[in-house]
Protein backbone atom coordinates (compact mmCIF):
# COMPACT_ATOMS: atom_id res chain seq x y z
CA UNK A 1 0.00 0.00 0.00
CA UNK A 2 1.62 3.42 -1.19
CA UNK A 3 -0.36 5.60 2.15
CA UNK A 4 1.24 7.12 5.22
CA UNK A 5 -0.59 7.57 8.55
CA UNK A 6 -1.39 11.10 7.92
CA UNK A 7 -2.50 10.55 4.46
CA UNK A 8 -5.08 8.08 6.06
CA UNK A 9 -6.20 10.65 9.14
CA UNK A 10 -6.99 13.03 6.25
CA UNK A 11 -9.07 11.08 3.65
CA UNK A 12 -10.77 9.49 6.49
CA UNK A 13 -11.65 12.59 8.07
CA UNK A 14 -10.20 11.41 11.10
CA UNK A 15 -11.86 13.31 14.33
CA UNK A 16 -8.98 13.24 16.77
CA UNK A 17 -5.40 14.96 16.01
CA UNK A 18 -2.48 12.35 15.46
CA UNK A 19 0.18 14.88 14.73
CA UNK A 20 2.23 13.66 17.92
CA UNK A 21 2.82 10.61 15.77
CA UNK A 22 5.29 10.23 13.08
CA UNK A 23 3.91 10.00 9.49
CA UNK A 24 4.70 6.42 8.65
CA UNK A 25 4.02 4.64 5.10
CA UNK A 26 1.74 1.75 6.47
CA UNK A 27 2.13 -1.45 4.49
CA UNK A 28 -1.39 -3.46 4.56
CA UNK A 29 -5.23 -3.00 5.63
CA UNK A 30 -5.92 -6.06 7.79
CA UNK A 31 -9.35 -6.83 9.43
CA UNK A 32 -8.45 -9.70 10.47
CA UNK A 33 -6.12 -9.43 13.52
CA UNK A 34 -4.75 -12.42 12.86
CA UNK A 35 -3.17 -11.14 9.56
CA UNK A 36 -1.98 -7.81 11.29
CA UNK A 37 1.82 -7.97 10.48
CA UNK A 38 4.36 -5.02 11.43
CA UNK A 39 3.29 -1.83 10.25
CA UNK A 40 -0.89 -2.71 9.14
CA UNK A 41 -3.34 -1.16 9.46
CA UNK A 42 -5.92 -2.94 11.39
CA UNK A 43 -9.50 -1.95 10.76
CA UNK A 44 -11.93 -3.08 13.31
CA UNK A 45 -15.37 -4.13 11.44
CA UNK A 46 -18.72 -5.72 13.30
CA UNK A 47 -18.98 -9.29 12.23
CA UNK A 48 -19.87 -12.11 14.01
CA UNK A 49 -17.56 -10.50 16.95
CA UNK A 50 -16.98 -6.33 17.07
CA UNK A 51 -13.76 -5.98 15.50
CA UNK A 52 -13.10 -2.96 18.05
CA UNK A 53 -12.46 -5.99 20.60
CA UNK A 54 -9.23 -7.74 18.77
CA UNK A 55 -7.56 -3.85 18.90
CA UNK A 56 -5.05 -5.11 21.55
CA UNK A 57 -4.42 -8.00 19.43
CA UNK A 58 -3.69 -5.94 16.51
CA UNK A 59 -1.19 -4.04 18.42
CA UNK A 60 0.52 -6.62 19.63
CA UNK A 61 1.11 -7.98 16.35
CA UNK A 62 2.80 -4.98 15.24
CA UNK A 63 0.39 -2.67 14.07
CA UNK A 64 1.41 0.77 12.83
CA UNK A 65 -2.38 2.44 13.55
CA UNK A 66 -6.22 1.20 13.80
CA UNK A 67 -9.08 2.55 12.85
CA UNK A 68 -11.53 2.97 15.70
CA UNK A 69 -15.08 4.16 16.49
CA UNK A 70 -13.70 4.69 19.88
CA UNK A 71 -11.98 6.83 21.68
CA UNK A 72 -8.72 5.37 22.72
CA UNK A 73 -5.93 6.79 24.69
CA UNK A 74 -3.87 8.00 22.31
CA UNK A 75 -0.96 7.17 23.61
CA UNK A 76 -0.70 5.03 20.29
CA UNK A 77 -1.73 5.82 16.73
CA UNK A 78 -5.41 5.07 15.76
CA UNK A 79 -7.85 7.37 13.90
CA UNK A 80 -11.17 8.28 15.24
CA UNK A 81 -14.02 7.73 13.14
CA UNK A 82 -17.78 8.04 12.88
CA UNK A 83 -17.97 4.16 10.65
CA UNK A 84 -14.42 1.96 10.46
CA UNK A 85 -16.74 0.15 7.51
CA UNK A 86 -17.04 3.45 5.33
CA UNK A 87 -13.77 4.79 6.33
CA UNK A 88 -12.23 1.56 5.00
CA UNK A 89 -14.48 2.20 1.99
CA UNK A 90 -13.57 5.88 1.41
CA UNK A 91 -10.09 5.12 2.06
CA UNK A 92 -9.94 2.47 -0.95
CA UNK A 93 -12.13 5.19 -2.96
CA UNK A 94 -9.06 7.71 -2.63
CA UNK A 95 -6.19 5.21 -3.33
CA UNK A 96 -7.99 3.62 -6.50
CA UNK A 97 -8.30 7.91 -7.84
CA UNK A 98 -4.45 8.66 -6.23
CA UNK A 99 -2.80 5.00 -8.47
CA UNK A 100 -4.67 6.12 -11.57
CA UNK A 101 -5.22 2.34 -12.47
CA UNK A 102 -8.03 1.60 -15.02
CA UNK A 103 -10.75 -0.13 -13.30
CA UNK A 104 -12.92 -2.66 -14.89
CA UNK A 105 -16.08 -4.34 -13.03
CA UNK A 106 -18.27 -7.93 -13.45
CA UNK A 107 -21.20 -8.39 -12.20
CA UNK A 108 -20.11 -12.07 -10.28
CA UNK A 109 -21.52 -14.61 -12.39
CA UNK A 110 -21.87 -18.34 -10.71
CA UNK A 111 -19.46 -20.95 -12.55
CA UNK A 112 -16.33 -22.29 -12.29
CA UNK A 113 -14.29 -20.07 -14.83
CA UNK A 114 -15.48 -16.67 -13.97
CA UNK A 115 -15.43 -13.66 -17.01
CA UNK A 116 -13.38 -11.89 -14.83
CA UNK A 117 -10.63 -14.39 -14.24
CA UNK A 118 -10.35 -14.53 -18.12
CA UNK A 119 -9.88 -10.24 -18.37
CA UNK A 120 -7.63 -10.61 -15.73
CA UNK A 121 -5.57 -13.10 -18.11
CA UNK A 122 -6.14 -11.26 -20.88
CA UNK A 123 -4.70 -8.01 -19.48
CA UNK A 124 -2.03 -9.55 -17.60
CA UNK A 125 -0.59 -10.25 -21.05
CA UNK A 126 0.16 -6.44 -21.60
CA UNK A 127 -0.36 -4.76 -18.54
CA UNK A 128 0.19 -5.11 -14.44
CA UNK A 129 -2.96 -6.64 -13.40
CA UNK A 130 -4.82 -7.28 -10.06
CA UNK A 131 -8.17 -9.15 -9.74
CA UNK A 132 -10.58 -10.03 -6.97
CA UNK A 133 -9.52 -13.06 -4.45
CA UNK A 134 -11.56 -15.68 -3.88
CA UNK A 135 -15.21 -13.77 -2.74
CA UNK A 136 -13.84 -10.74 -1.67
CA UNK A 137 -16.92 -8.79 -3.77
CA UNK A 138 -18.60 -7.31 -1.44
CA UNK A 139 -18.96 -4.07 0.63
CA UNK A 140 -16.12 -5.57 2.25
CA UNK A 141 -14.20 -7.41 0.01
CA UNK A 142 -14.01 -4.97 -2.64
CA UNK A 143 -11.70 -2.61 -0.71
CA UNK A 144 -9.95 -4.41 0.84
CA UNK A 145 -9.43 -5.73 -2.56
CA UNK A 146 -7.54 -2.38 -3.85
CA UNK A 147 -6.17 -1.72 -1.07
CA UNK A 148 -4.30 -5.34 -1.58
CA UNK A 149 -3.15 -4.54 -5.21
CA UNK A 150 0.63 -3.94 -5.96
CA UNK A 151 2.11 -0.82 -6.35
CA UNK A 152 2.47 -1.14 -10.10
CA UNK A 153 -1.18 -2.24 -10.30
CA UNK A 154 -2.21 -0.61 -14.19
CA UNK A 155 -5.38 -2.46 -14.23
CA UNK A 156 -7.82 -4.00 -11.95
CA UNK A 157 -10.48 -6.42 -12.71
CA UNK A 158 -12.65 -5.79 -9.81
CA UNK A 159 -16.04 -8.49 -9.22
CA UNK A 160 -18.77 -6.65 -7.99
CA UNK A 161 -21.56 -9.32 -5.90
CA UNK A 162 -24.54 -8.40 -4.55
CA UNK A 163 -26.95 -9.92 -1.74
CA UNK A 164 -30.18 -7.33 -2.38
CA UNK A 165 -30.49 -4.52 -4.31
CA UNK A 166 -28.23 -1.63 -3.77
CA UNK A 167 -24.99 -3.29 -3.04
CA UNK A 168 -23.70 -2.62 -6.73
CA UNK A 169 -24.28 0.68 -7.33
CA UNK A 170 -22.47 1.13 -3.70
CA UNK A 171 -19.32 -1.01 -4.94
CA UNK A 172 -19.88 1.12 -8.68
CA UNK A 173 -20.16 3.95 -6.89
CA UNK A 174 -16.73 3.69 -4.64
CA UNK A 175 -14.60 2.14 -7.92
CA UNK A 176 -15.77 4.41 -10.70
CA UNK A 177 -15.55 2.12 -13.39
CA UNK A 178 -14.20 2.46 -17.00
CA UNK A 179 -15.56 -1.03 -17.97
CA UNK A 180 -18.45 -2.45 -16.93
CA UNK A 181 -19.32 -5.85 -17.89
CA UNK A 182 -22.95 -7.04 -16.83
CA UNK A 183 -22.86 -10.86 -17.55
CA UNK A 184 -26.12 -13.04 -18.05
CA UNK A 185 -29.08 -12.50 -15.98
CA UNK A 186 -28.85 -16.02 -14.48
CA UNK A 187 -31.82 -17.14 -11.48
CA UNK A 188 -28.86 -16.51 -8.57
CA UNK A 189 -30.14 -15.87 -5.91
CA UNK A 190 -34.09 -15.64 -6.81
CA UNK A 191 -35.00 -16.27 -3.30
CA UNK A 192 -33.52 -12.95 -2.37
CA UNK A 193 -34.75 -10.98 -5.29
CA UNK A 194 -38.10 -11.70 -6.39
CA UNK A 195 -37.52 -12.15 -10.02
CA UNK A 196 -35.17 -11.85 -12.92
CA UNK A 197 -36.15 -8.16 -13.42
CA UNK A 198 -34.92 -7.65 -10.21
CA UNK A 199 -31.14 -9.15 -10.29
CA UNK A 200 -31.27 -7.27 -14.00
CA UNK A 201 -32.01 -3.87 -12.19
CA UNK A 202 -29.48 -5.00 -9.71
CA UNK A 203 -27.08 -5.59 -11.91
CA UNK A 204 -27.26 -2.57 -14.02
CA UNK A 205 -26.22 -0.46 -11.17
CA UNK A 206 -22.92 -1.07 -11.69
CA UNK A 207 -22.89 1.65 -14.53
CA UNK A 208 -23.95 4.00 -11.55
CA UNK A 209 -20.56 5.31 -11.02
CA UNK A 210 -19.45 5.75 -14.65
CA UNK A 211 -18.54 9.09 -16.02
CA UNK A 212 -19.82 9.10 -19.03
CA UNK A 213 -17.02 7.77 -20.90
CA UNK A 214 -17.07 4.57 -20.00
CA UNK A 215 -18.79 1.75 -21.81
CA UNK A 216 -21.10 -1.21 -20.74
CA UNK A 217 -21.18 -4.76 -22.40
CA UNK A 218 -24.54 -6.17 -21.10
CA UNK A 219 -26.26 -8.83 -22.96
CA UNK A 220 -28.71 -8.37 -25.79
CA UNK A 221 -31.78 -9.51 -23.32
CA UNK A 222 -34.56 -7.32 -23.12
CA UNK A 223 -34.68 -8.42 -19.45
CA UNK A 224 -31.69 -5.04 -19.28
CA UNK A 225 -33.41 -3.11 -21.73
CA UNK A 226 -35.20 -0.52 -19.18
CA UNK A 227 -31.98 -0.27 -17.16
CA UNK A 228 -30.05 0.79 -20.02
CA UNK A 229 -27.99 4.21 -19.35
CA UNK A 230 -28.58 7.00 -21.53
CA UNK A 231 -25.25 8.54 -21.33
CA UNK A 232 -22.80 5.95 -21.74
CA UNK A 233 -21.64 4.37 -24.39
CA UNK A 234 -23.01 0.21 -24.65
CA UNK A 235 -21.52 -2.94 -26.38
CA UNK A 236 -24.50 -5.85 -26.64
CA UNK A 237 -23.26 -9.27 -26.80
CA UNK A 238 -25.58 -11.80 -28.14
CA UNK A 239 -27.07 -13.48 -31.24
CA UNK A 240 -27.30 -10.31 -33.79
CA UNK A 241 -25.95 -8.12 -31.17
CA UNK A 242 -22.41 -5.88 -31.28
CA UNK A 243 -20.60 -9.23 -30.47
CA UNK A 244 -21.58 -13.03 -30.43
CA UNK A 245 -20.01 -15.94 -30.97
CA UNK A 246 -20.04 -17.44 -34.98
CA UNK A 247 -18.83 -21.27 -34.50
CA UNK A 248 -18.48 -22.93 -31.71
CA UNK A 249 -17.49 -26.50 -31.27
CA UNK A 250 -17.46 -28.48 -28.07
CA UNK A 251 -15.06 -30.88 -27.77
CA UNK A 252 -14.32 -33.39 -24.61
CA UNK A 253 -12.29 -31.39 -22.35
CA UNK A 254 -11.89 -27.96 -24.55
CA UNK A 255 -13.92 -26.02 -27.29
CA UNK A 256 -12.99 -23.68 -30.17
CA UNK A 257 -14.89 -20.86 -31.34
CA UNK A 258 -14.91 -17.60 -33.13
CA UNK A 259 -16.27 -13.84 -32.53
CA UNK A 260 -17.50 -11.54 -35.43
CA UNK A 261 -14.22 -9.02 -33.86
CA UNK A 262 -11.40 -11.69 -33.80
CA UNK A 263 -9.44 -12.62 -37.13
CA UNK A 264 -8.51 -15.98 -35.69
CA UNK A 265 -10.44 -18.45 -33.86
CA UNK A 266 -10.18 -19.24 -30.12
CA UNK A 267 -9.35 -22.26 -28.35
CA UNK A 268 -10.55 -22.48 -24.51
CA UNK A 269 -9.19 -24.99 -22.29
CA UNK A 270 -12.61 -25.44 -20.31
CA UNK A 271 -16.11 -26.98 -21.95
CA UNK A 272 -19.41 -25.76 -21.82
CA UNK A 273 -21.18 -23.21 -24.29
CA UNK A 274 -21.57 -20.51 -21.50
CA UNK A 275 -17.72 -20.38 -21.39
CA UNK A 276 -17.59 -19.49 -24.98
CA UNK A 277 -19.68 -16.68 -24.26
CA UNK A 278 -17.76 -15.37 -21.07
CA UNK A 279 -14.10 -15.57 -22.82
CA UNK A 280 -15.70 -13.69 -26.22
CA UNK A 281 -16.77 -10.96 -23.96
CA UNK A 282 -13.30 -10.76 -21.99
CA UNK A 283 -11.58 -10.74 -25.69
CA UNK A 284 -13.61 -7.83 -26.05
CA UNK A 285 -12.35 -5.99 -23.07
CA UNK A 286 -9.15 -7.15 -23.88
CA UNK A 287 -9.32 -5.34 -27.30
CA UNK A 288 -11.13 -2.51 -25.74
CA UNK A 289 -7.52 -1.86 -23.97
CA UNK A 290 -5.20 -2.59 -26.64
CA UNK A 291 -4.55 -6.18 -25.99
CA UNK A 292 -2.78 -7.47 -29.48
CA UNK A 293 -5.43 -10.39 -30.62
CA UNK A 294 -2.43 -12.82 -30.40
CA UNK A 295 -2.11 -12.24 -27.12
CA UNK A 296 -5.85 -12.20 -26.53
CA UNK A 297 -5.94 -15.53 -27.98
CA UNK A 298 -2.73 -16.86 -25.97
CA UNK A 299 -3.90 -16.04 -23.19
CA UNK A 300 -7.30 -17.55 -23.46
CA UNK A 301 -5.82 -21.04 -24.77
CA UNK A 302 -3.62 -20.83 -21.50
CA UNK A 303 -6.13 -19.92 -19.30
CA UNK A 304 -5.07 -20.07 -15.43
CA UNK A 305 -8.42 -21.96 -14.09
CA UNK A 306 -8.69 -20.38 -10.40
CA UNK A 307 -10.59 -22.02 -7.83
CA UNK A 308 -13.82 -20.35 -6.38
CA UNK A 309 -13.57 -20.44 -2.70
CA UNK A 310 -17.10 -20.95 -2.21
CA UNK A 311 -18.64 -23.42 -4.84
CA UNK A 312 -21.65 -25.94 -5.42
CA UNK A 313 -20.22 -29.17 -7.15
CA UNK A 314 -22.68 -32.70 -7.41
CA UNK A 315 -21.48 -35.95 -5.19
CA UNK A 316 -21.11 -38.90 -7.44
CA UNK A 317 -24.76 -39.63 -6.06
CA UNK A 318 -26.43 -36.46 -7.32
CA UNK A 319 -26.41 -34.40 -4.26
CA UNK A 320 -25.65 -31.11 -4.09
CA UNK A 321 -22.30 -29.68 -2.37
CA UNK A 322 -21.76 -26.44 -1.34
CA UNK A 323 -17.88 -26.68 -0.49
CA UNK A 324 -16.19 -23.92 1.45
CA UNK A 325 -13.12 -25.28 2.95
CA UNK A 326 -10.10 -23.11 2.87
CA UNK A 327 -10.46 -20.75 5.28
CA UNK A 328 -13.18 -20.30 8.18
CA UNK A 329 -13.45 -16.99 10.84
CA UNK A 330 -16.83 -17.06 12.67
CA UNK A 331 -18.23 -13.92 10.35
CA UNK A 332 -17.80 -16.24 7.15
CA UNK A 333 -19.31 -19.00 8.97
CA UNK A 334 -22.51 -17.23 10.08
CA UNK A 335 -22.81 -15.67 6.60
CA UNK A 336 -22.53 -19.29 4.79
CA UNK A 337 -25.26 -20.69 7.06
CA UNK A 338 -27.46 -18.00 6.86
CA UNK A 339 -27.13 -18.31 2.93
CA UNK A 340 -27.55 -22.17 3.09
CA UNK A 341 -30.63 -22.09 5.04
CA UNK A 342 -32.35 -19.40 2.92
CA UNK A 343 -31.63 -20.78 -1.00
CA UNK A 344 -34.52 -23.31 -2.04
CA UNK A 345 -34.02 -26.62 -1.22
CA UNK A 346 -34.35 -30.20 -3.31
CA UNK A 347 -37.84 -31.53 -4.00
CA UNK A 348 -37.28 -34.78 -0.83
CA UNK A 349 -34.38 -33.35 0.14
CA UNK A 350 -32.87 -32.16 3.24
CA UNK A 351 -30.00 -30.21 4.13
CA UNK A 352 -27.11 -31.40 5.92
CA UNK A 353 -24.52 -29.26 7.19
CA UNK A 354 -21.12 -30.26 8.06
CA UNK A 355 -19.24 -27.90 10.29
CA UNK A 356 -15.42 -28.25 11.17
CA UNK A 357 -13.19 -25.97 13.57
CA UNK A 358 -12.19 -22.69 12.68
CA UNK A 359 -8.87 -22.11 13.46
CA UNK A 360 -6.60 -19.71 15.23
CA UNK A 361 -9.01 -18.29 17.40
CA UNK A 362 -7.33 -17.66 20.57
CA UNK A 363 -8.21 -18.11 23.97
CA UNK A 364 -11.91 -17.00 23.21
CA UNK A 365 -12.08 -19.87 20.65
CA UNK A 366 -14.50 -22.35 21.78
CA UNK A 367 -17.06 -19.85 22.93
CA UNK A 368 -16.63 -18.26 19.45
CA UNK A 369 -18.00 -21.43 18.07
CA UNK A 370 -20.62 -22.00 20.48
CA UNK A 371 -21.98 -18.48 19.47
CA UNK A 372 -23.00 -20.19 16.07
CA UNK A 373 -26.19 -21.68 17.91
CA UNK A 374 -27.79 -18.52 16.70
CA UNK A 375 -26.91 -19.64 13.31
CA UNK A 376 -28.21 -23.14 12.97
CA UNK A 377 -31.68 -23.44 12.46
CA UNK A 378 -33.47 -27.01 12.95
CA UNK A 379 -36.80 -26.03 10.83
CA UNK A 380 -34.39 -25.63 8.18
CA UNK A 381 -31.09 -27.93 8.51
CA UNK A 382 -32.13 -31.47 9.49
CA UNK A 383 -28.65 -33.02 10.10
CA UNK A 384 -25.35 -31.30 11.28
CA UNK A 385 -22.36 -32.82 11.75
CA UNK A 386 -19.81 -31.43 13.53
CA UNK A 387 -15.85 -32.48 13.13
CA UNK A 388 -12.98 -30.97 15.11
CA UNK A 389 -12.20 -29.58 18.95
CA UNK A 390 -13.11 -26.30 19.63
CA UNK A 391 -16.41 -27.34 18.19
CA UNK A 392 -17.31 -29.77 20.58
CA UNK A 393 -19.56 -27.65 23.05
CA UNK A 394 -21.34 -26.46 20.38
CA UNK A 395 -22.20 -30.26 18.89
CA UNK A 396 -23.30 -30.60 22.78
CA UNK A 397 -25.83 -27.13 22.36
CA UNK A 398 -26.74 -28.17 19.06
CA UNK A 399 -27.98 -31.36 20.13
CA UNK A 400 -30.25 -30.04 22.71
CA UNK A 401 -32.13 -28.16 20.13
CA UNK A 402 -32.50 -30.75 17.24
CA UNK A 403 -34.23 -33.66 17.31
CA UNK A 404 -32.39 -36.85 18.32
CA UNK A 405 -30.22 -38.68 16.04
CA UNK A 406 -29.81 -35.47 14.27
CA UNK A 407 -26.77 -33.98 15.70
CA UNK A 408 -23.01 -35.97 15.13
CA UNK A 409 -19.76 -35.15 16.54
CA UNK A 410 -16.61 -36.48 15.75
CA UNK A 411 -13.11 -35.75 17.03
CA UNK A 412 -10.19 -34.08 15.85
CA UNK A 413 -7.90 -33.47 18.43
CA UNK A 414 -4.03 -34.06 18.54
CA UNK A 415 -4.48 -37.69 20.44
CA UNK A 416 -7.87 -38.73 17.97
CA UNK A 417 -8.98 -38.15 14.54
CA UNK A 418 -12.27 -39.77 13.52
CA UNK A 419 -11.72 -38.60 9.94
CA UNK A 420 -12.95 -42.21 8.68
CA UNK A 421 -15.93 -41.70 11.09
CA UNK A 422 -17.01 -38.50 9.48
CA UNK A 423 -16.64 -39.90 5.81
CA UNK A 424 -18.73 -43.06 6.64
CA UNK A 425 -21.69 -41.39 8.14
CA UNK A 426 -21.47 -38.46 5.60
CA UNK A 427 -21.99 -41.39 3.16
CA UNK A 428 -24.73 -43.00 4.77
CA UNK A 429 -26.69 -40.28 5.66
CA UNK A 430 -26.67 -38.34 2.26
CA UNK A 431 -28.85 -38.85 -0.63
CA UNK A 432 -29.35 -38.20 -4.21
CA UNK A 433 -31.82 -34.91 -3.39
CA UNK A 434 -29.99 -33.48 -0.59
CA UNK A 435 -27.90 -30.69 -0.36
CA UNK A 436 -24.56 -30.64 1.60
CA UNK A 437 -22.84 -27.56 3.37
CA UNK A 438 -19.00 -27.94 4.17
CA UNK A 439 -17.26 -25.19 6.05
CA UNK A 440 -14.38 -25.18 8.24
CA UNK A 441 -10.32 -24.26 7.69
CA UNK A 442 -8.57 -25.67 5.32
CA UNK A 443 -6.56 -27.81 7.90
CA UNK A 444 -9.42 -29.51 8.72
CA UNK A 445 -9.47 -31.66 5.42
CA UNK A 446 -12.74 -30.89 4.61
CA UNK A 447 -11.78 -30.63 0.99
CA UNK A 448 -10.80 -34.13 1.14
CA UNK A 449 -14.14 -34.90 2.22
CA UNK A 450 -15.82 -33.31 -0.65
CA UNK A 451 -13.33 -34.85 -3.13
CA UNK A 452 -14.62 -38.06 -1.48
CA UNK A 453 -17.90 -37.65 -2.25
CA UNK A 454 -17.26 -36.52 -5.49
CA UNK A 455 -15.31 -39.69 -6.49
CA UNK A 456 -17.95 -41.92 -5.83
O1 LIG B 1 -17.26 -13.08 5.22
S1 LIG B 1 -15.94 -12.56 5.25
O2 LIG B 1 -14.88 -13.49 5.38
N1 LIG B 1 -15.68 -11.71 3.89
C1 LIG B 1 -14.45 -11.02 3.78
C2 LIG B 1 -14.52 -9.98 2.69
O3 LIG B 1 -15.01 -10.50 1.50
C3 LIG B 1 -16.24 -11.17 1.57
C4 LIG B 1 -16.29 -12.17 2.69
C5 LIG B 1 -15.84 -11.45 6.56
C6 LIG B 1 -14.96 -11.73 7.52
C7 LIG B 1 -16.62 -10.32 6.64
CL1 LIG B 1 -17.75 -9.94 5.42
C8 LIG B 1 -16.55 -9.47 7.72
C9 LIG B 1 -15.64 -9.78 8.71
CL2 LIG B 1 -15.51 -8.76 10.09
C10 LIG B 1 -14.86 -10.92 8.63
C11 LIG B 1 -13.90 -11.30 9.65
O4 LIG B 1 -12.75 -11.39 9.36
N2 LIG B 1 -14.39 -11.65 10.86
C12 LIG B 1 -13.57 -12.10 11.86
C13 LIG B 1 -13.95 -12.26 13.18
C14 LIG B 1 -15.25 -11.97 13.63
N3 LIG B 1 -16.26 -11.75 14.00
S2 LIG B 1 -11.97 -12.56 11.67
C15 LIG B 1 -11.74 -12.95 13.26
C16 LIG B 1 -10.49 -13.45 13.80
N4 LIG B 1 -10.44 -13.23 15.22
C17 LIG B 1 -11.68 -13.69 15.88
C18 LIG B 1 -12.89 -12.93 15.44
C19 LIG B 1 -12.88 -12.72 13.98
C20 LIG B 1 -9.28 -13.96 15.68
C21 LIG B 1 -8.90 -13.56 17.06
C22 LIG B 1 -9.22 -14.35 18.15
C23 LIG B 1 -8.89 -13.96 19.43
C24 LIG B 1 -8.23 -12.77 19.60
C25 LIG B 1 -7.90 -11.99 18.52
C26 LIG B 1 -8.25 -12.37 17.26
C27 LIG B 1 -7.89 -12.34 20.94
N5 LIG B 1 -7.20 -11.24 21.22
N6 LIG B 1 -8.23 -12.94 22.05
N7 LIG B 1 -7.75 -12.23 23.02
N8 LIG B 1 -7.12 -11.21 22.51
Amino acid sequence: MKVTLHEVAKVVGAKNSISDFDDVPLRQAEFDSRKIEAGDLFVPLKGARDGHDFIETAFANGAAAVLSEKKLDDSRPYLWVDDCLTAFQVLAQYYLEKMRVDVIAVTGSNGKTTTKDMIADILASTYKTYKTQGNYNNEIGLPYTVLHMPDDTEKIVLEMGQDRLGDIALLSNLAHPHIAVVTLIGEAHLEFFGSREKIAEGKMQITQGMDGHGILLAPADKIINPFLPDNQKVIRFGPDADIYVTELEEHKDFLTFATNFLEEKVTLPVTGKYNAANAMIAAYVGKLLNVSEEKIIAALSDLQLTRNRTEWKKAANGADILSDVYNANPTAMRLILETFSAIAGNEGGKKIAVLADMKELGPDSVQMHTDLITSLNPDVLDTVIFYGDDIADLAQLASQIFPLGKVYYFKKTKDQDQFEELLKRIKEILQPEDQILLKGSNSMNLGQVVEFLEAD
